[in-house]
């Protein structure tokens, strides 16, 4: 049975991975309307990621004995200022989530609860994952600047990001 503690915590986690889904919709919208297709396809399937580790979250707690508590998903934004700032603000964020899960395993530490533990070693792995495939977008996006070849060049790369499944995340 999970405490109180543990169960508030993914509870909150459950929220930042909505969160997640949420935004990157939002920068998949943002590319659509300056037209590019590639890079609103990454954010897309990005966002089906991210609904993947909400409910790979959301089962776990039920099975657990948990109770599932959805909450209030807050508004994200509608325009990023440009493609670059865009996977930047997406390099931010999975750095806090980062965090937010590394702080998720400190409370399982703290509760004795080994099985949560055991159970966040993947998103851990995971999180290095998220980091590194934005970090590398990013630098390309710099290194490219305002040449616009280039640029769609990396557009028609990020267009060939293989759909998001729940085996693909688990391999
Ligand atoms: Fe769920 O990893 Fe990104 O946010």
């Amino acid at each position: 049975m999970i405490t109180k503690n543990m169960e508030k915590a993914l509870n909150g986690q459950i929220n930042k991975e909505f969160y997640s889904a949420y935004l990157y919709l939002a920068m998949s919208a943002y590319c659509n309307k300056n037209a590019m297709p590639g890079c609103e396809h990454w954010f897309r399937t990005q966002h089906d990621e991210e609904v993947i580790h909400m409910t790979k979250m959301f089962d776990y707690l039920m099975q657990h004995g948990g109770e599932v508590h959805l909450l209030q998903i807050d508004e994200p934004p509608v325009d990023f200022g440009s493609i670059l700032q865009a996977f930047e603000a997406s390099l931010e964020h999975e750095q806090f989530i980062t965090k937010s899960i590394n702080e998720l395993l400190d409370v399982a530490v703290a509760e004795k609860d080994h099985a949560t533990q055991v159970f966040l070693q993947w998103f851990i792995t995971e999180q290095v994952e998220e980091e590194a495939n934005v970090k590398e977008i990013v630098d390309r996006l710099k290194l490219v600047g305002d040449n616009g070849a280039a640029l769609m060049m990396i557009d028609d790369k990020l267009s060939l990001r293989a759909a998001a499944t729940v085996a693909a995340d688990e391999g």
